[in-house]
């Protein structure tokens, strides 16, 4: 994995010569590692072995990659039920890193990374930044969380591998993340979307023009849903490219999709993660276009094997394999939400990305909104709380209200109250994930 192959411009670069075999060296490797994990997991891990003999499966029963839907899912439920250490399938001493997530809605997750997980997790974020034009002449901003959040440390192994200069600036001081992003001269910033727009803006209070005073030519953003319509206004707020990067905790962390320049879609490494899309009531797979919930089986995590992780994350597979980039990976489509953040407002769903790509259409509007759904004389209700940029007069909200009321009226097909707040009025978590919803149904 480690060979940078001959560079010929940006668009063409490769980091791992896979990412451009043909789809039977692809499917090949695939195979192989598919019946490694499988048969990992069976013999090393009591949690997997128990389920399996429960379903009438061994792992001479994986033959084809088809055969993967023999195996029954693995949920976040079965990594709470088995904390700390039950699904780890290794020695304890063979276990170099550990890390959580913050275990709000229950037990945290615990997940667990070997020597040789950590080269895998480096190697692959490497081959992400470099995709998303990284390389040992930048300097990495990393904007992200470094404790038990993946998003730090992922970046961070990535630069180093790449050899560029990594700067483990985590969240929170903003303003000094300013001064330092200016000072440093740095030219990536990895971050959560939502950061990018709020640096803006304490940017903005401090006078500093992130034009003409920033060296930065491009963000590496993910870990929250986020839409085309942010991504425009970011890139041009700070005259950048933005890129989307995908992967979860239980996937290493950041780094297990990314997307190309051609910025259609993600490219999922597929050497190390097989995808399936899955319908999210029945469990059965779906045709590619179709969306549904994004179920993944690493296949080279040693530490902690996982078959058929339900991610609940909602996407869909691209029909076709070839790409602009020349990458003949498969892709995914941007993660459009999660399966349990559908909202069903009087019968029709909706995701909280199609409400934040109406509202940023709007000139005047900031990406700092959140969605109230309520009961009234037993309709639902929807209320909207958006936060007007700063530079937008307060005579000008109420006109800024009915503009974005009757654009979402087409898209909810219901009438919802729309508030336009002063910039500061909603709470927000500095550099973490925001809660867009509050369903007050519940
Ligand atoms: O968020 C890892 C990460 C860090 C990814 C930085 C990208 C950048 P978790 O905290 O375990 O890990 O949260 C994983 O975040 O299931 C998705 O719901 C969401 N998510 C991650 N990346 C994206 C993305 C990190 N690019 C959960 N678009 C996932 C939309 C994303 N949602």
């Amino acid at each position: 994995m480690e060979t940078l192959a001959k560079s010929i411009g940006k668009t063409t670069r490769f980091f791992d010569p896979i990412e451009t075999a043909s789809r039977e060296a692809i499917t090949k490797v695939k195979l192989e590692r598919l019946k490694w994990t499988v048969k990992h997991a069976y013999e090393n891990n009591p949690f997997y072995r128990r389920t399996m003999k429960q379903h009438g499966i061994t792992p001479s029963n994986i033959k084809t990659l088809s055969d993967i839907t023999k195996l029954p899912f693995t949920r976040k439920r079965h990594l709470r039920e088995n904390y700390p250490y039950g699904m780890i399938s290794v020695p304890l001493e063979e276990i170099v890193e550990l890390h959580a997530s913050s275990g709000t809605t229950g037990k945290p997750t615990v997940v667990a990374y070997t020597r040789g997980d950590l080269e895998n997790w480096g190697s692959l974020m490497a081959r992400t930044m470099n995709m998303q034009g990284v390389s040992s002449r930048d300097i990495v901003y990393v904007a992200l969380g470094y404790h038990w959040f993946t998003g730090g440390l992922g970046f961070h192994y990535g630069g180093l591998r790449l050899g560029a200069t990594v700067v483990p600036a985590g969240t929170g001081y903003t303003r000094r993340n300013i001064t330092m992003i200016r000072d440093l001269g740095a030219t990536v910033i990895a971050a959560v979307p939502n950061y990018m727009i709020r640096l803006a803006e304490v940017a903005g209070e401090m006078g500093v023009d992130l034009k003409r005073d920033m060296e930065v030519h491009t963000a590496l953003l993910g870990a929250e849903t986020w839409t085309e319509e942010m991504r425009s206004r970011i890139e041009s707020i700070w005259g950048i490219d933005a890129y989307d990067v995908y992967g979860m905790s239980e996937l290493y962390g950041p780094g297990a999709a990314g997307e190309c320049h051609v910025h259609d879609g993600l490219h999922v490494w597929e050497d190390h993660y097989l995808v399936e899309i899955v319908d999210p009531k029945t469990g059965e797979p779906l045709e590619p276009e179709e969306r549904g919930v994004l179920v993944v089986t690493p296949l080279t995590h040693k530490a902690m094997p996982l078959l058929r992780y339900w991610t609940n994350d909602i996407a869909f597979l691209y029909d076709s394999t070839s790409c602009d980039c020349g990458r003949s990976m498969q892709r995914i489509g941007r993660i459009t939400g999660r399966a349990d953040d559908m909202l069903v407002i009087n019968g029709v769903n909706v995701f909280p990305s199609s409400i934040e790509t109406v509202l940023l259409k709007e000139e005047g509007v900031s990406p700092n909104y959140r969605v109230i759904v309520y009961r009234e004389s037993g309709l639902d209700k929807l209320r909207l709380e958006a936060e007007a940029d700063e530079n937008v007069p307060k005579e000008k909200y109420k006109a800024l209200e009915r503009l974005v009321q009757n654009r979402l009226k087409e898209v909810l097909l219901m009438n919802p109250r729309v508030e336009v707040l002063e910039p500061g009025s909603i709470d927000r978590v500095d550099g973490g994930k925001v809660k867009r919803i509050i369903d007050l149904r519940k």
